[in-house]
């Protein structure tokens, strides 16, 4: 752990020695290749395509944000357990896994299995919660639990089958997509005919303070929800509801944009996915439940645990862009033909954090690759489960910085909300919907130009 914060303060350090001295020629603007655009993460930005190169605090911490970012990483991997226990108790009666990292392993993304190890399905009936949310299923709540403790019953499994559709590009090589199938098994009580199942994998977690820092005008500028400019993209904000406020807010996290925070998004992970009870979501997730001993627990980790995860994501490094190569540069000038920026804007430029006094994370001009809006993808992709504004069929334009690590970092290349594409390739296949004009352009391109758009993509 040391070292590897040690390492992070180096390579940053070299970074901002190294730079500058290239930074001349184009720079900042619009994905046209200037030398800050290595920088992905602005001067937050570490250098490392290691496995390890989502592991790292970001560059300019500072010393007591460097240790709270290592108590942090403590809490992200701590393994929970069944009550009592002298450490880290409480896990279940229900839940999906026992640790953060267990599903973020590497703090990547995780992949589709049997054993549902980093899936998880939210689950709602047709309608609203009070607070204009998915409308919860009585005896399941939102979230299917696909484990628990000895001595209660998981929710639910969920058989996962694919079946093969095969397509074409436009010069005639054949590939083919997989089409997932999801159907809940030995459920401990019948769900209700009906219930909406949403697949969402386990996405990548770093650069996550950046992303909350961009100022909520900025997205909100991008927004076109009646295209009005007539460009076929029609980007919406999605609003969701912030238990910490108890107001409405723009949503920017998980793959429909339905959490405002990285803290809430914390304190439901540890409440929802491992059934650890804390003081922003004090009930057990089993409430309601008839095998739930309805006990009112203390919260199972204090404010600090809560809060040191939360700063831990927050606070996780960008890696940098690999080297330019030419055929990389041409595959980026494609993208942008291609219209991919249209959704995943390349550059931002964050504002001042609105909840942590890190200097290091104001006023960065970022790379993240994305709009953080919603948009309608079409039938395939479609979950057909509403979640605040979001509707079945619309999903938030996912940030693209660091995916070409993925291989490294996580030993797949498993993409796209339930990880059902096998490649990037299969990723942009997918596109629909809105994105529709630009997965045609992608397929119709030759050879040689598909692939230097997809030596983009892993030169991110
Ligand atoms: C059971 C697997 C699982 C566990 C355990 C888990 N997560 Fe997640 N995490 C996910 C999934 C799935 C999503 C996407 C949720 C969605 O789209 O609604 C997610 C989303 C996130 C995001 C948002 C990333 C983004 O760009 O939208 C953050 C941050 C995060 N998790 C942090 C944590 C922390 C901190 C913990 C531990 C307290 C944790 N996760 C535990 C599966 C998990
Ligand atoms: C209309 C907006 C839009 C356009 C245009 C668009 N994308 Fe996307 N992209 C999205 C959304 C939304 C997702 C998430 C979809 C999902 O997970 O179901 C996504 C997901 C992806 C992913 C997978 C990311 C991940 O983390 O799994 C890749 C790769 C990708 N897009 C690349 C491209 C490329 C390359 C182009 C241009 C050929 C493009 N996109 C055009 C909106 C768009
Ligand atoms: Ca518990
Ligand atoms: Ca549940
Ligand atoms: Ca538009």
């Amino acid at each position: 752990m040391r070292r590897e914060i040690i390492f992070g303060i180096l390579v940053s350090v070299i970074g901002a020695f190294a730079l500058p001295g290239c930074d001349g020629g184009e720079s900042g603007g619009g994905g046209t290749g200037g030398a800050d655009e290595l920088l992905l993460g602005g001067d937050t930005t570490v250098f490392d395509a290691s496995s390890k190169a989502f592991t790292f605090p970001a560059a300019g911490l500072t010393d007591e944000g460097l240790i709270k970012h290592e108590e942090g990483d403590g809490a992200f991997e701590a393994i929970f357990v069944t009550s009592p226990s002298p450490v880290n108790p409480g896990l279940g009666p229900v839940f999906n896994n026992n640790s953060c990292q267990s599903c973020h392993a590497n703090n990547g993304r995780g992949k589709p299995d049997d054993t549902l190890t980093s899936l998880l399905f939210r689950v709602s009936v047709p309608g609203e919660s009070e607070v204009g949310g998915p409308n919860p299923v009585a005896g399941f709540g939102l979230q299917l639990q696909t484990r628990a403790t000895i001595g209660t019953a998981k929710e639910a499994g969920v058989n996962i089958e694919y079946t093969e559709t095969p397509g074409q590009y436009g010069d005639g090589t054949e590939y083919s997509l997989r089409i997932p199938v999801y159907n809940p098994a030995d459920p401990y009580i019948p769900p209700p005919v009906g219930m909406l199942l949403s697949p969402r994998i386990a996405p990548p977690i770093f650069g996550i303070g950046l992303l909350e820092a961009i100022p909520e005008d900025e997205i909100l500028a991008n927004a076109d929800p009646a295209d009005e400019d007539g460009d076929g993209i029609s980007g919406r904000p999605n609003m969701v509801w912030n238990l910490e406020t108890g107001q409405t807010a723009l949503g920017r996290f998980g793959w429909k944009a339905n959490t405002p925070t990285a803290f809430q998004q914390a304190a439901e992970a540890y409440n929802q996915d491992m059934g650890i009870t804390n003081p922003l979501v004090p009930d057990e997730s089993c409430l309601g439940q008839t095998q739930c001993d309805g006990i009112d627990d203390d919260p199972e980790i204090p404010f600090d645990t809560l809060d040191d995860a939360a700063f831990y994501v927050q606070t996780l490094a960008v890696p940098a862009r690999r080297e330019f190569d030419t055929e990389s540069r041409r595959g980026e000038k494609l993208f942008e033909q291609a219209g991919c920026s249209s959704c995943h804007i390349p550059v931002h430029t964050t504002d001042v954090h609105p909840a942590r006094n890190e200097s290091a994370l104001n006023n960065q001009v970022i790379f993240p690759y994305t709009d953080l809006l919603l948009h309608d993808m079409g039938d395939g992709l479609a979950d057909r489960r509403p979640d605040f504004l979001a509707n079945g069929r619309e999903w938030r334009t996912s940030p693209l910085w660091g995916i070409g690590l993925t291989k490294t970092t996580n030993g797949h290349t498993n993409f796209l909300h339930d990880g059902r594409a096998r490649n990037l390739e299969e990723a942009i296949l997918w596109h629909d919907g809105e994105g529709k004009e630009s997965r045609d352009f992608f397929r119709n391109l030759k050879k040689s130009d598909r692939d230097a758009l997809i030596a983009f993509l892993k030169n991110l």
